[in-house]
């Protein structure tokens, strides 16, 4: 069985989703920490186990509840991560799916909420979406189902996935990105998605690189970096200019797969 995490924003219909692709599920209690249910099902083709993650805008967490996600991503290792993108709202969604294609592993997206985004005037060409983010893509409509049998299908496919496309984020950062991802030894977890959610403040991962280095090397290497981009560009401080270079490559990347038949 291969073991599949579903991550995505807040109602974008992952419990729909959730629902569709198992037939049951099992409370295994709470995640450890906090308040949240932990909930698993089994897939409908039995090939693999679903793990349903609180829904976040970000991998950087902004409460304890949040940090549940970051938290599993760096413990396991999921064989694929299935990112819920609702289609409606797909240029704030895919921030998120930006950092979940950094984490490396093979990345599906269910774009949901398909009958929404046409109802507005938006397609989504899935077949461009996929090329440019280095993931497979299924639209789907979760409420009724539709498009969950051949997502199914995608999701038990491990070794078929396209690798995740990575975002320029200039020579600057690249260089400090290159230099912490260097010194992360060979795991499961990529060390630039390591490096990238470190210098854009997650604390959770923060915490976790301090097993392997000082926390004052961690520091220093994360102020000097922040004053180098600072003294370059006008961007206040790293997760301000994290942000704005993946909020140019989304707006590339909808630009060459939306076409708008209307504008609201
Ligand atoms: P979650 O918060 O991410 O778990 O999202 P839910 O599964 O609870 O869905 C939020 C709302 O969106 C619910 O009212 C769903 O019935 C609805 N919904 C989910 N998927 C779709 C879809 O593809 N199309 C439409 N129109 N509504 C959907
Ligand atoms: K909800
Ligand atoms: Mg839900």
């Amino acid at each position: 069985m291969i073991s599949v995490a579903l991550v995505g924003n807040p109602n974008t219909g992952k419990t729909s989703l959730f629902n569709a692709l198992t037939r049951s599920y099992e409370y295994v209690g709470n995640w450890a920490g906090v308040t949240v249910e932990k909930k698993v099902g089994v897939l409908l083709d039995k090939r693999g186990e679903l793990v349903d993650l609180p829904g976040v805008y970000s991998l950087s967490p902004l409460s304890k509840d949040e940090a549940v996600t970051t938290e599993y991503m760096l413990q396991s290792a999921p064989d694929v991560v299935l990112n819920v993108v609702d289609a409606s709202q797909i240029e704030r969604n895919l921030h998120l799916t930006l950092q979940l294609a950094e984490y490396g592993h093979p990345l599906v997206i269910a774009l949901n909420m398909t009958d929404v985004a046409e109802g507005r005037g938006l397609k989504i060409d899935p077949a461009r979406l996929s090329a440019l983010l280095g993931a497979t893509v299924v639209p789907v409509i979760a409420r009724t189902e539709k498009g969950c049998v051949e997502l199914l299908q995608e999701i038990v496919q491990p070794g078929a996935h396209p690798t995740p496309a990575k975002v320029d984020y200039g020579p600057l950062l690249e260089a400090a990105i290159a230099k912490l991802e260097a010194r992360i030894p060979e795991q499961p977890r990529a060390g630039r998605w390591l490096a990238l959610q470190f210098l854009e403040g997650n604390e959770t991962v923060a915490e976790w690189l301090k097993t392997l280095f000082p926390a004052e090397w961690l520091e220093r290497f994360y102020r000097t970096t922040e004053s180098d981009i600072a003294a370059q560009t006008n961007c206040r401080g790293l997760p301000q200019y994290i942000r704005e270079r993946r909020a140019e490559r989304i707006k590339d990347i909808l630009e060459a797969c939306c076409q708008r038949t209307r504008t609201e």
